[in-house]
């Protein structure tokens, strides 16, 4: 299996992120990609490759292109007002106020395209969101001929909607490589979502339609983040009506609940029958993670892995969450190898 990954994920590492009403190291960091690539040169998969051009064509098709000028010219515009910090929203389009119209101002348009506050935007952002936006669809081609590849993105993509950035993620990778599948020729793509927190921006982007089945297992927006999305009743519009399917979970959930919510989505996902299958894979389900409330062990990464390759689908992993550092390439690589110890 070949891992895509690019250096470039170092230029985006902001200082500040809001959380418990300090502005702490944000929980999204470098780190996390070198315990990643440790592991997974200690276990065997050792072919490493740069992503190729970012495809902007492709992009287009999943974020629109006045919200990828806002990600380009961000920093620039913040700069230019004379702003000393990272670039973070302050002011949002609640209830009742204008949400079709984009402010002139960099503070406006902050809040204008966010979904929280959580990130922060710097000089390296864009640079970096493209390289992880590069690795997924470059990753997505190679699983034409290899059958599984995964792409190592930092930063992370699923809460990135069709217009809108946020929860550490600036460009949706996993959506992004969903539809490449699909412009390469296949008819339909499942993209089954582990991330502890739901891909609210994946949901988003696929809500209406039924050439891309989005499946999330997630702590329940009741108690986490997103919160504003990811409830049971929302299983998709118009000619989309049933291609979404979300499995909140209550805080404290243990493996045995998750893991029959997962043999559920797999079931659905055989029934689909996709072409493809692209896993969001966040690591942030495990018992240690400091911002999440499931309880998997690191050996139950290793059991789902298992049931993952036992669909024997052409699979892209893309890397999103996963927080309790140390242990972040360690509950990742078992995914990969529980994976291949049933995948032919
Ligand atoms: C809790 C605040 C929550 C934001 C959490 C973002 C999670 C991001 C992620 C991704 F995969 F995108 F990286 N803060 N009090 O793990 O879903
Ligand atoms: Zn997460």
């Amino acid at each position: 299996m070949k891992t895509v990954s690019s250096e470039q994920h170092r230029l985006h590492f902001p200082k500040g992120e809001l959380y418990g009403g300090e502005l702490v190291r944000p929980f999204e960091c470098p780190e996390r990609w070198d315990y990643i690539v440790e592991q997974l040169r200690s276990r065997g998969y050792t072919e490493f490759l740069d992503p190729e051009d970012f495809d902007i064509e492709l992009v287009q098709r999943v974020h629109t292109p006045d919200f990828l000028e806002f990600l380009a010219t961000a920093w620039d515009d913040w700069k230019k007002e004379g702003m000393n910090g990272e670039a973070i929203p302050t002011c949002f389009p609640a209830r009742r106020m204008h949400n079709d119209r984009v402010p002139n101002h960099i503070d406006g348009k902050l809040g204008y395209y966010s979904m929280a506050i959580e990130t922060a935007i710097m000089s390296g952002t864009w640079t970096a969101a493209q390289s992880a936006a590069a690795c997924a669809t470059t990753a997505q081609k190679l699983v034409s001929n290899d059958r599984v590849a995964f792409a190592l993105c930092r930063p992370p993509g699923h809460h990135a909607g069709i217009n809108m950035y946020g929860g550490y993620c600036f460009m949706n990778n996993a959506a992004i490589a969903a539809q490449g599948f699909l412009n390469d020729g296949a008819r339909r793509v499942a993209l089954l979502d582990v991330d502890f927190h739901h891909g609210n921006g994946s949901q988003d982007i696929f809500y209406q339609r039924n050439d891309v089945l989005y499946l999330s297992l997630h702590g329940q927006p009741e108690d986490a983040f997103p919160h504003f999305l990811g409830y049971t009743d929302e299983t998709g519009e118009s000619a989309g009506e049933g291609f979404n399917v979300n499995y909140p979970m209550p805080p404290g959930t243990e493996f045995d609940v998750w893991f029959t919510a997962m043999n559920d989505a797999c079931r659905r996902i055989q029934e689909y029958s996709p072409d493809a299958l692209v896993v969001s894979l966040g690591v942030d389900t495990f018992k240690d993670d400091p911002i999440s409330f499931f309880k998997l062990a690191s050996e139950d990464f290793t059991r789902y892995g298992e049931t993952l390759g036992r669909l024997n689908i052409p699979t892209l992993f893309v890397m999103e969450g996963g927080y309790a550092v140390s242990e972040i390439g360690v509950n990742t690589v078992n995914v990969l190898d529980g994976f291949f110890s049933s995948f032919n």
